[in-house]
């Protein structure tokens, strides 16, 4: 047996391993950066203008990322070897090459979405999100716990103290100390993120119910009797609510309607009016190009071809303009997308009037199109000639939206 072989051997895996865990690091740090920008609400206001290059980059990392971990892998028998006597070590290599390849699993998965069905992005998305709700904090936890000066707090004390090793060493006790308040930190610090993603799964966390639209709009309409109960059976799954600005605050006073442009009578509705008008009832799901998915939501409305149909859309106009009442969401559908039997300038869901957050009291919904279509606040429509582009598609979007 040549020792010295083995000896050798180890020192340079250790010694490429290291430099390529700094390089893991450093890239798990971008990674998780633009990661947070991606899931974050907030950011979608803020700099909505780099969403779509965040993504790119934060793909093209991903992907660069796997590299060092090809390169790893071969070489992790070894790794595990030297570890053999290190207990805890090899459990942090498990937890975090599990991490690992749930991450990189479900993020390729999630890059080709659109060529996926859509339970197994759904399902990518939520394993993708886990992983990361444990994985960043743990990384977190990792590198401060492991960094020189965490090392020399964990050692500080103990020179004044005597240096005895026995069952109630200073040492031990110092350092259980400082890695359960650390981790606690950490925990704490992650806590809000983690409960908000939880409560896009289950709702009953926190808040029960998200503050209706019934108070700031009276008369209230009447939901159809199919809507009550809903013919779907309720919703599966949960919005995750998305602005781009403020929410408008809207109520019966202020609220109007209005379809104009190539029309042969454009048309103003207030609320009174609207609710007037015959209503429809459907099923259907609601897709967000990010991977998220709301099931047998049963929307009652007022079909976009009946509303076409009354206002007598003239032979030029080419395109349908959808505005919101925020004052900056737009989006457009031809005309021949604009008549399918689905497509609903909707008023309730699941027998309810459209809550705020959800985009009420009047939205529209596009279930065969992602839902960056479905235009909420929705207060205007207009008949165009020329082609509009809409809000995500101005940032990048696609403008096939069909699911
Ligand atoms: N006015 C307005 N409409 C909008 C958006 C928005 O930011 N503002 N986001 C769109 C996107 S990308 C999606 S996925 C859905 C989200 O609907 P929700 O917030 O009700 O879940 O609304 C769409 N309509
Ligand atoms: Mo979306």
């Amino acid at each position: 047996m040549n020792w010295n072989f083995f000896f050798e051997r180890g020192l340079n895996v250790r010694k490429k391993l290291t430099r390529l865990h700094h390089l893991n690091a450093i890239m798990f740090l971008v990674l998780s950066i633009t990661g947070f920008i991606l899931f974050s609400s907030s950011f979608r206001s803020a700099l909505p203008s780099i969403r779509v290059g965040i993504r790119s980059v934060h793909v093209w990392i991903g992907i660069i990322s796997c590299l060092p971990f090809l390169f790893y892998l071969p070489k992790m028998k070894n790794h595990l070897f030297t570890l053999r006597k290190r207990k805890n070590n090899r459990l942090n290599l498990h937890v975090v090459l599990t991490i690992l390849v749930l991450l990189i699993v479900s993020g390729f998965l999630l890059t080709f979405h659109r060529e996926l069905p859509l339970r197994v992005v759904s399902a990518s998305l939520f394993v993708h999100d886990i992983a990361t709700w444990f994985g960043v904090p743990y990384a977190i936890y990792h590198s401060m716990t492991r960094s020189k000066w965490f090392k020399a707090l964990e050692k500080s004390k103990i020179r004044e103290e005597p240096m005895v090793i026995d069952d109630y060493n200073p040492i031990y006790k110092r350092r259980t100390f400082l890695r359960v308040t650390s981790g606690g930190v950490i925990a704490l610090l992650f806590a809000p993120v983690i409960v908000k993603w939880l409560k896009t799964y289950f709702p009953s966390i926190g808040e029960t119910t998200s503050p209706s639209n019934a108070a700031a709009f009276t008369p209230l309409p009447a939901a159809d009797p199919s809507s009550l109960p809903p013919i779907g059976g309720g919703r599966n799954g949960e919005f995750r609510y998305y602005t781009v600005t403020e929410m408008p605050s809207l109520s019966s006073n202020n609220w109007t309607f209005t379809i104009d442009g190539l029309v042969e009578q454009s048309k103003t509705y207030n609320w009174n009016q609207f609710i007037e008008l015959k209503r429809s009832v459907q099923v259907s799901d609601f897709h967000c190009i990010t991977g998220w998915s709301v099931y047998n939501i049963t929307w009652e409305g007022i079909p976009l071809h009946q509303f076409l149909k009354e206002a007598g859309v003239k032979g030029k106009a080419k395109y349908v303009k959808f505005y919101s009442s925020d004052g900056v969401y737009t989006d457009t559908l031809t005309i021949d997308q604009a008549m399918m039997e689905d497509m609903m300038v909707a008023l309730m869901i699941d027998g309810e009037l459209i809550s705020q957050k959800n985009g009420g009291p009047v939205r529209l919904i596009t279930p065969k199109m992602y839902a960056y279509k479905s235009v909420k606040w929705l207060n205007r429509i207009e008949l165009i000639e020329k082609e509009h582009t809409g809000y995500w598609e101005e940032r990048g979007y696609s403008k096939d939206a069909w699911v």
